[in-house]
């Protein structure tokens, strides 16, 4: 089973990921915990220039997370699904979608072949969208109140507003999708958010993977 979680900048995927990741050992089923981009050591020098390099053009920074993507599912994606193992990974194909569709404005249809291109088709049985107001998710990776993140700033609002773009986004998508992607209130403590979580993977599992 390939599952995604997906959301917004500090909604608290990495730290959801590693309680779902507990939760299915504990159950007995095998997992692999990945993350885009950044899961191949392709993807770790891609994930350096696209999140510390210079500022990229919105194309070149699509294609880039394509590469990152086309490598992943090749060398870690399907081999751990093959071996019958869980994959959990920290963004998916979601995030290009919300982030250089919604967020940069690329074409959206462009934006979905090239996804197609880069998966070869493979799709997340199931998406997690995490789902929180982009003020506090960035308040949270902040690690302080909102005040002290400088929102005032015009930087900042204009950081702000991309970020409300992508999370209209992944409410669209989560819309369109209602099967795939659930939306999980990512309020609240991580063992609470856990458990929603838990409450939404468990059936699915049950239903898709016999019990090992
Ligand atoms: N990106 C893209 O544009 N296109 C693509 O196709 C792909 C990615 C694949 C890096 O992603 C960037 O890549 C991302 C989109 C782009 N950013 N932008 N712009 P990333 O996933 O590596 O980075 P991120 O989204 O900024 O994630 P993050 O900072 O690692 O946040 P997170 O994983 O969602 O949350 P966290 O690390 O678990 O938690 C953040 C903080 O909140 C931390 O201090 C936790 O202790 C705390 N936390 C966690 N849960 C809670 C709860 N429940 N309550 C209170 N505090 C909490």
């Amino acid at each position: 089973m390939f599952i995604t979680l997906e959301g917004g900048e500090g909604v608290g995927k990495t730290t959801q990921q590693a309680l779902l990741a507990l939760q299915l050992r504990q159950a007995g089923y095998p997992c692999l915990c990945t993350r885009e981009p950044g899961g191949t050591a392709l993807g770790r020098a891609l994930r350096e220039i696209l999140l510390h390099g210079d500022p990229l053009t919105p194309l070149a920074e699509l294609f880039l997370y394509a590469a990152d993507r086309a490598e992943h599912v090749q060398k870690c994606i399907l081999p751990a699904l093959a071996a019958g193992q869980v994959v959990v990974c920290d963004r998916f194909t979601d995030s290009t979608l919300a982030y250089q569709g919604y967020g940069r404005g690329l074409d959206l249809q462009q934006v979905r072949q090239l996804n197609h291109l880069a998966t070869g088709g493979l799709q997340p049985h199931l998406t997690l969208w995490l789902d929180l107001p982009p003020e506090v998710g960035l308040a949270r990776k902040a690690s302080g109140p909102l005040a002290r993140t400088g929102l005032a700033d015009r930087l900042e609002q204009e950081r702000l507003e991309f970020h409300r773009r992508v999370h209209q986004g992944f409410q669209t998508l989560a819309a369109a999708e209602p099967q795939r992607i659930v939306r999980i209130d990512a309020e609240g403590s991580p063992l609470e958010v856990a458990a929603r979580i838990w409450s939404v993977v468990k059936p699915r599992l049950l239903a898709a993977v016999p019990r090992p």
